[in-house]
């Protein structure tokens, strides 16, 4: 199978990346109009594609419901998690949202919560191009 125009392959996942600047809901409606979400991250592979493009990014995480409780886009709690040392902190009670970022100390990129309202770069990730 392939991806659809414009979008990266990598593992079995398409993937749009962006160089603009968005909030994280802003983030999420663009991939949503694209056909896909903000990428969700299912293993090391794809965490470690997502930090070698050396940006920092939203990717789709929230505790904006539950506070403390994160989920994907999806509905889906999550398991397997690659927090920073210390995060997620909710610092000054703002921050539900996740990116990407990478540190000198977690050089495959690990996660921080940060304010949504923050403008960042984000990932769209959605499923193949189906040949029938
Ligand atoms: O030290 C970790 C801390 O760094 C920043 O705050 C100083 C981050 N804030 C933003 O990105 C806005 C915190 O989220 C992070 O926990
Ligand atoms: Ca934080």
């Amino acid at each position: 199978s392939t991806c659809f125009q414009h979008w990266i392959k990598s593992g079995s996942g398409c993937y749009y990346i962006f160089t603009d600047y968005k909030t994280w809901t802003d983030s999420r409606q663009d991939c949503l109009d694209r056909g896909g979400d903000l990428v969700i991250i299912n293993s090391r592979e794809e965490q470690e594609f997502i930090t070698r493009l050396g940006y920092k990014v939203w990717i789709g995480l929230t505790d904006r419901d539950v506070e403390g409780t994160w989920r994907w886009v999806n509905g889906s709690p999550l398991t397997t998690s690659y927090w920073i040392n210390e995060e997620p902190n909710d610092a000054g009670g703002t921050e539900d949202c996740a990116e990407i970022r990478m540190t000198e100390s977690e050089p495959f990129g690990a996660w921080n919560d940060a304010p949504c309202q923050i403008p960042k770069r984000w990932i769209c990730e959605r499923t193949m191009h189906c040949r029938k």
